[in-house]
């Protein structure tokens, strides 16, 4: 079984936001050269492959998830050569690199909407989504923008509206038209001849949309594309695909990652959502309740333990830092950021390691609204001004889950620009590279870096890390997540304390082992049995194997 796993079974990615991760010719933005400069830091760490958020020619509307040329790159980011040297650099030192499919919209610049926008029988017309105002000349309907307000917009020059389920300038592309389909998938299949080790699908699950009917996720047609792009471009490739889909439910794994799906493992935000305000949503944050987070898990844990695959991460490029929001990146931010690392990488599936997590770099704490750089955010505050929101209140709300908390530079050392750039970033440092940072990470053997190291050694080690089967052990405890992965003989035990306080944990029966510490943030024997007294933000993994 083990000899025939895809390789993505084995292997940790690691996410690349290119602004903001190593800017190399001094524009205060970062580059693909950056990047190339960077591969042997990753192979330190142990990643197998690089998420590469979009670096194709794009306005920067949304920071290149507004797509003008899918065929080339920012001229901000390099040209194709540097491209292809990165491919290749990566390649020598078996990193692959997966790139950010975006193919909900493109740019209003892409040459599709440009031609569209010549009349209602324009050649591209039906590329996009238009349609007739409302009888009030108004929107045709209520459907709102993930961004903020209505995602229609008019077009003056025809009269018609236009779908953008984001920002005015990413019209949404009308995936019912077959031609706009099969060009996509061309495009799709000359990335991957090129030699790209596969996707990472931008809001995937919004595809299948039925705008008249309101329905944006999971839309009647989704699994029908998915299908055909399945067909059409990955089939047969020894690729790995992830499937962005905040509408995704552990019920609907097997569909999409399943013996008959279509993609390798979604990213699903179950975890996410769950912290969130039901009305006011991301900018309004619920306090932190690890029952709910832990529930999350078992259930995802549960649906993909004999089919499907799941997808492991605390952080992107659209979310807070993972020590700021789950941890404390205060007194306990050493140990906690290596709790968290514990519990998830101690799990079923591919773990994410999103750039500068393996610092616990923290989340922006910016003070005033022209630091932020965020089309959401920019707009969220715009609308939620008009809604009295004060400034001090809309500050607090971005601060703790705005998406320009985990863009600001990488923390490479501690001079000036923290070794991400010469000139002034496009974006403020998070104000603490003169602590928080990779060259004083790699000098310190009991960094945050060196923990993630060993556990991503450990999954390529440890067959009951990739395949173990895995138990809740304390459902119902908000302070502590423990739980067991059991493959054969082998046994792995996880126990994490939660919080910044001393919590007793008694260790049910049939549960305490001896065996080796193969993960741990504190000085502990290789015994669980008993009463634990738990330090703050204490977590260990145990193995038990007799056959090691
Ligand atoms: O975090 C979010 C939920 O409010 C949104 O900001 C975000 O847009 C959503 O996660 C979808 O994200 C993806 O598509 C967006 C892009 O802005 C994000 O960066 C990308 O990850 C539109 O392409």
């Amino acid at each position: 079984m083990t000899e025939q796993a895809p390789w993505w079974q084995a292997a940790t990615g690691y996410q690349i936001y290119p602004r903001s991760f190593c800017d190399l010719n001094g524009d205060g933005v970062g580059d693909l050269q950056g990047i190339a400069s960077k591969l042997d830091y990753l192979v330190e760490l142990g990643v197998d492959f690089i998420w590469l958020s979009p670096v194709y020619a794009s306005p920067m509307a949304d920071n290149g998830y507004d797509i003008s040329d899918y065929e080339n790159i920012a001229p901000v980011f390099g040209t194709r050569a540097d491209f292809e040297t990165l491919l290749a650099q990566a390649s020598d030192r078996n990193i692959r690199i997966v790139m950010d499919l975006v193919v909900n919209h493109t740019s209003d610049q892409h040459r599709w909407f440009q031609s569209a926008l010549a009349g209602v029988d324009a050649p591209y017309r039906d590329y996009y989504v238009w349609r007739a105002p409302a009888a009030d000349g108004g929107p045709p309907n209520a459907l709102e923008s993930f961004f903020g307000g209505p995602a229609w917009s008019l077009d003056a020059a025809s009269g018609q509206y236009y779908l953008h389920l984001f920002d005015p300038r990413q019209p949404d592309l009308n995936w019912a038209n077959r031609a706009m389909r099969m060009d996509i998938y061309a495009m799709m299949n000359r990335w991957l001849d090129q030699g790209v080790a596969g996707f990472r699908m931008d809001v995937i699950d919004l595809i299948g949309k039925d705008p008249d009917a309101l329905i944006t996720a999971d839309g009647p047609l989704l699994h029908d594309y998915l299908r055909e792009m399945h067909a059409n471009a990955l089939d047969g490739r020894d690729i790995v695909t992830v499937g962005e889909a905040w509408s995704a439910t552990p019920d609907q794994a097997a569909r999409y990652s399943g013996p008959d799906g279509t993609l390798s493992m979604v990213f699903q935000f179950e975890h996410v959502t769950a912290g969130w305000d039901a009305v006011k949503g991301k900018f309004k944050p619920k306090p932190l309740d690890w029952r709910v987070i832990k529930g999350v898990m078992d259930r995802w844990q549960g649906a993909c333990q004999h089919s499907g695959w799941n997808s492991l991460f605390w952080s992107n490029h659209d979310l807070p830092r993972a020590v700021s929001k789950y941890g404390d990146d205060g007194r306990y931010r050493v140990e906690s950021a290596k709790m968290l690392a514990t519990v998830l990488h101690c799990l079923k599936g591919t773990p994410y390691v999103y750039q500068g997590e393996e610092l616990g770099m923290t989340n922006a704490a910016f003070t005033r609204l022209d630091q932020f750089r965020d089309v959401e955010t920019l707009n969220f505050h715009a609308i939620l001004a008009r809604e009295g929101v004060s400034e001090a209140e809309f500050l607090a709300g971005a601060n703790a889950n705005g998406r320009d908390n985990a863009r600001t530079p990488m923390q490479w050392s501690a001079a000036p620009g923290a070794g991400f750039s010469d000139s002034r970033p496009w974006i403020d440092l998070a104000g603490n590279h003169d602590r928080i940072n990779a060259e004083a990470a790699l000098a310190d053997p009991d960094s945050v870096f060196h923990h993630y190291r060993v556990l991503i050694a450990l999954r390529k080690q440890l067959p009951v890390i990739r395949e173990g089967h895995y138990v809740p052990v304390s459902p119902d405890s908000p302070q502590v997540w423990a739980y067991l992965r059991a493959l054969g003989d082998a046994r792995l035990l996880v126990i994490a304390n939660l919080t910044s306080d001393v919590v007793r944990f008694e260790v049910p029966e049939g549960l305490d082992m001896q065996g080796q510490l193969v993960s741990s943030n504190y000085p502990r024997a290789g015994v669980a049995q008993g009463v634990l007294a738990l330090q703050p933000f204490e977590a260990f993994a145990l193995l038990e194997d007799p056959l090691s």
